[in-house]
């Protein structure tokens, strides 16, 4: 077979002194971290989209990307050779999983019956690529946003036959991801939002998106899909006003129209941030409610207001999701997926490796120090103190719903108030540097 990635051999773990920019330093896929080989605590994920469709394009300029497959014009011999490729780079990164979108494996044809027997071509050569090497599949998903005919939406259209459509194409989605074992299905809102109320009927629109998402869960009960369905909250962008906007926001949508038994949350960091939130406080929230599906891992630019999925880098944003996860018990059926891209300027195929290799560093330090702080218990232990009063007397009454406002006041009324502490913020604050320079 054809190699794409001559540069490069296959990524070896040689610890934090080694100076090959093409090693890991940190994540060394086998050492044991909370009783579980770290490539088990992390399932890294290989998105297809931006590690093999992209070009490295933005609204400004074409794409700059250097890769093997460039000259190639056929649409399809173009999808082989990426989908060669993308066998080849897991294997030399040393990744289990990856994830797409149906559009980034197989081109469009003429016509949707054209454009499912491409996608099940491409299927058919990624199936006996999967087996060889022994890679899985964490999420398929379907693309509603790049063509034109979602220019209003798909679930949330004004056009009753672009509705149609997009059943259709999930109904496809769902078939292919259910043939490849994938182990859960993904609905990020690329287009359900709106640019004005003044032309959106937003009550049909939500309606309708719940209505296709019964159907979803309806047509794959009825294939036998087991897989977890996840909705992605992303606040704004493609659209000024997306519906998924966050984690509560989708869990309250789920909750009104029956369907939260059947999804769980895919959360992004880059869309935590847009949406005024940390990215652990999205895993929190999530946490809570028995809803962390599965990450996308990136991080965004402070001093930019759009979502421009980066490498994830900043150890010190890792550790505190990590130990978010880790208190909600895992990423249970989801994984670690680099929804990140390298930069524009980073245009050699090295550059993927560089990238990734970094990302996964990040990770695997900041899972591996959030483990310590959950283990040194000094965070837990301040906060289990902080919450006491609600363990014996009046307040083990609240909990337990034994009071009501009158026993309260009858409590209160001629009592000083108990004196309140300090939060402690700084001192937290410190515990969580000590934990990461001492590491
Ligand atoms: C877009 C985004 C998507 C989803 C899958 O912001 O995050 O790539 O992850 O459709
Ligand atoms: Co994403």
């Amino acid at each position: 077979m054809k190699e794409y990635f001559c540069n490069v051999q296959k990524i070896k773990f040689e610890g934090r002194e080694s100076k090959n920019p093409l090693a890991f330093k940190y994540y060394d896929a086998e050492e044991m971290v909370g009783g579980k080989k770290l490539k088990d605590q992390l399932r890294f994920t290989m998105s297809y989209w931006h590690t093999l469709t992209a070009s490295g394009a933005d609204p400004f300029g074409v794409g700059t990307y250097v890769r093997e497959w460039d000259a190639e014009q056929d649409p399809m011999k173009l999808a082989k050779m990426r989908m060669e490729a993308a066998f080849e780079f897991m294997n030399k990164i040393d990744i289990d999983y990856f994830a797409f979108h149906d559009r980034d494996i197989a081109p469009e044809g003429k016509s949707l019956e054209e454009t499912n027997r491409n996608l099940d071509e491409i299927v058919d050569l990624c199936e006996g690529l999967m087996k060889k090497h022994n890679k899985k599949l964490l999420w398929g998903t379907a693309n509603m946003f790049t063509n034109p005919r979602f220019v209003h939406g798909a679930a949330t259209t004004c056009n009753a036959d672009v509705f149609a459509y997009a059943a259709a194409q999930v109904k496809k989605a769902i078939e292919v991801t259910n043939r490849l074992d994938g182990e859960n299905y993904v609905f990020w809102g690329g287009r359900e939002g709106y640019e004005t109320l003044l032309n959106t009927n937003m009550g049909l629109e939500q309606d309708n998106l719940a209505r296709f998402f019964h159907m979803a869960v309806d047509y794959a009960q009825k294939i036998g899909f087991k897989g977890q369905f996840l909705i992605e909250p992303k606040p704004k962008e493609p659209t000024k006003h997306q519906y998924d906007f966050d984690t509560a926001t989708v869990l309250g949508f789920l909750r009104k129209y029956d369907l939260d038994k059947y999804f769980k949350v895919n959360i992004e960091a880059n869309h935590a941030t847009l949406a005024g939130h940390t990215y652990e406080h999205e895993i929190a929230v999530a946490g809570i409610n028995g809803a962390l599906g599965s990450l996308d891992i990136n991080q965004g630019d402070p001093n930019l207001g759009w979502d421009t999925d980066q490498f994830p880098t900043n150890l010190y944003d890792a550790v505190l999701a990590m130990y978010q996860v880790l208190k909600c018990g895992g990423i249970a059926s989801g994984g670690l997926n680099f929804d990140s891209k390298v930069r524009r300027a980073s245009f050699e195929a090295d550059d993927l490796f560089i990238a990734y290799i970094a990302g996964m560093d990040t990770f695997a330090q900041g899972v591996k120090i959030a483990q310590k702080l959950l283990d040194g218990g000094e965070i837990e232990n301040f906060v289990k103190e902080r919450y006491s009063s609600f363990t014996t007397g009046i307040g083990k009454d609240i909990v337990e719903g034994k009071a009501d406002f009158e026993s309260l006041e009858k409590y209160i009324i001629n009592k000083d108030v108990s004196a309140n502490k300090s939060g402690r913020q700084e001192m937290l604050e410190a515990i969580v540097n000590k934990y990461i320079l001492n590491d």
